[in-house]
């Protein structure tokens, strides 16, 4: 089964909890996080640890590209809780596996259940321009680009990592909060989005865990207090875990 995994920012005990709650094994069952694994909550490295352990997977979220630009010094660091990752023995193959994470990935069903007709799901953090209306193309143009430093600079890595609400011709607006006040002529990116296959991502505490017909947020705000989501497009099941217990 494939399940999918909200904003953890570094959340681990919410982290262990959920992956009890869904009976978790990693011999049958397929994990991704929709980015921002880390960052703002208490526990990066344990996160990051656990997620590897359990043979996870993901995609690139903001607060991954941000731990990468400090560590090699191109951007200037920032509040952030990264001390134990970044002095850890182990952070540089941590974080050169959160730097190789795609930005926008195609998940088909596990082999398994390949006969059952499960249909393939997009993850991407924040969301899509919505001028990206060949998304196989996208994809494949973002996993065959060489991952250096200005890779992460890009433009379509820094919208699919940080979009909220834009215009239909991809102009972008800083706007975080909920999406009913999204001011115009802004509107959540999603509103824009025509594709057949549907979209998971995460990044918008504010509106917190949501579904329209084709596309499914769910960061439910973990790292602020909230609950932690995770679904599965092969149950079409929803699992919460609160922050604390
Ligand atoms: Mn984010």
């Amino acid at each position: 089964m494939r399940w999918f995994v909200g904003d953890v920012q570094g959340c681990v005990r919410p982290l262990e909890r959920l992956l009890a709650e869904i009976r978790f094994d990693p011999e049958a069952d397929a994990i991704w996080h929709v980015g921002d694994l880390i960052n703002r909550g208490p526990h990066s490295l344990e996160t990051l640890r656990l997620w590897r352990d359990i043979g996870g997977r993901g995609v690139l979220g903001n607060h991954e590209v941000y731990a990468l630009m400090v560590r090699a010094g191109r951007w200037p660091r920032k509040s952030d809780t990264l001390d134990a990752l970044r002095d850890a023995p182990d952070a540089d193959a941590l974080l050169d596996d959160l730097g190789a994470l795609p930005v926008l990935a195609r998940v088909e069903p596990c082999a398994a259940r390949r006969d059952e007709h499960g249909a393939d799901v997009w993850v991407v953090h924040a969301g899509l321009d919505p001028r990206w209306t060949e998304l196989p193309k996208v994809a494949a143009s973002l996993a065959a680009a060489p991952r250096d430093l200005e890779f992460y600079e890009r433009d379509d890595v820094s919208c699919a990592t940080r979009i909220r609400c834009c215009t239909p011709d991809g102009a972008r607006s800083k706007f975080h909060g909920s999406p009913a006040d999204c001011p115009a002529p802004f509107a959540p990116w999603d509103d824009f989005y025509r594709g057949s296959l549907t979209v998971v991502h995460g990044h918008w505490a504010r509106r917190g865990h949501y579904r329209s017909p084709s596309v499914i947020g769910l960061d439910s705000g973990c790292v602020y207090g909230g609950p932690l989501t995770a679904w599965s497009p092969d149950s079409d099941e929803v699992v919460q875990v609160p922050a604390t217990p």
